[in-house]
């Protein structure tokens, strides 16, 4: 993703522009509580709803898009936070999605999609009203998820750390203060999806150090049926992510089980 375009950063506000915008944006609310909430109420996995209009592998996939009327029928099916594609080269998203999401009075909190790359997104987001941030363990140093997942914390934000494979979940947990970990079953350069890639990462001594720490795991991607979430669950994620099963409903909200 060396050629992503990060629009927000080529005009980059000074900062006492982006001080402002911060002090005047909604306050952030509890990622991880909501998540938390939602589990303990149902025993099921909760529900990060992804609003997602298309993506490079399956191209369009919601013809008439409208990000808050996807956002509410989320919300109203039952979904306990909603992920917002935020990349707009990509999967065709926007930081103004979040922004009309957020003010159209939705009350999930909200994890800004994007390809963070630079510290300076966070604050950007956060001036959007988002309450969560993605950090992607394939694109950023150790100590860059380091310095960001501390950022986040100061500004009450929550980090979902993304991995796709075994060494990037060793270098996370080498990371002291994780809360959230994201395991992506889709490979970011092949995009085929294999569910199995969670069960996998988090078998033996890894699962154990996961449990042990409190660390919430977040199944990610290529969810379709009860049957490929009972399988994500069963192999101890409390929280799963899903976006193109969902939102390609013509009610987007219908399917989640509350
Ligand atoms: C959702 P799916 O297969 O349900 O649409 O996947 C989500 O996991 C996926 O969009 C995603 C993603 C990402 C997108 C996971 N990690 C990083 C952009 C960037």
């Amino acid at each position: 993703h060396k050629d992503t375009e990060v629009s927000q950063l080529k005009e980059r506000k000074p900062l006492s522009a982006l001080k402002k915008a911060m002090e005047n944006a909604p306050p952030a609310r509890d990622f991880v509580g909501a998540l938390k909430a939602a589990h303990l109420r149902t025993g099921l996995p909760a529900l990060i709803a992804e609003v997602k209009k298309a993506s490079p592998s399956r191209g369009v996939i919601r013809e008439n898009f409208d990000p808050v009327e996807i956002a509410r029928a989320y919300e109203k099916g039952g979904a306990a936070c909603l992920s917002v594609l935020a990349d707009e080269k990509y999967f065709q998203g926007s930081f103004e999605n979040i922004e009309a999401i957020r003010n159209a009075g939705v009350k999930c909190p909200l994890l800004c999609k994007e390809f963070i790359i630079d510290a300076w997104q966070i604050y950007y987001a956060r001036t959007k009203g988002a309450d969560a941030i993605l950090l992607i363990a394939a694109v950023l140093p150790d100590l860059d998820i380091k310095y960001m997942t501390k950022i986040c914390k100061l500004l009450g934000l929550a980090a979902l750390v993304e991995v796709h494979d075994e060494r990037e979940m060793d270098r996370v947990l080498g990371i002291e203060g994780i809360e959230l970990i994201g395991i992506n079953n889709r490979n970011l350069e092949t995009f085929e999806v294999d569910t199995s890639n969670t069960k996998r990462l988090l078998e033996g001594k890894r699962g154990d150090l996961i449990h042990e720490r409190g660390i919430i795991v977040v199944g990610e991607s290529g969810l379709f049926t009860p049957d490929d979430i009972a399988y994500v669950q069963e192999a101890g994620v409390k929280v799963v992510l899903v976006g193109e099963s969902i939102v390609k409903q013509e009610d987007p909200g219908k399917g989640i089980a509350k």
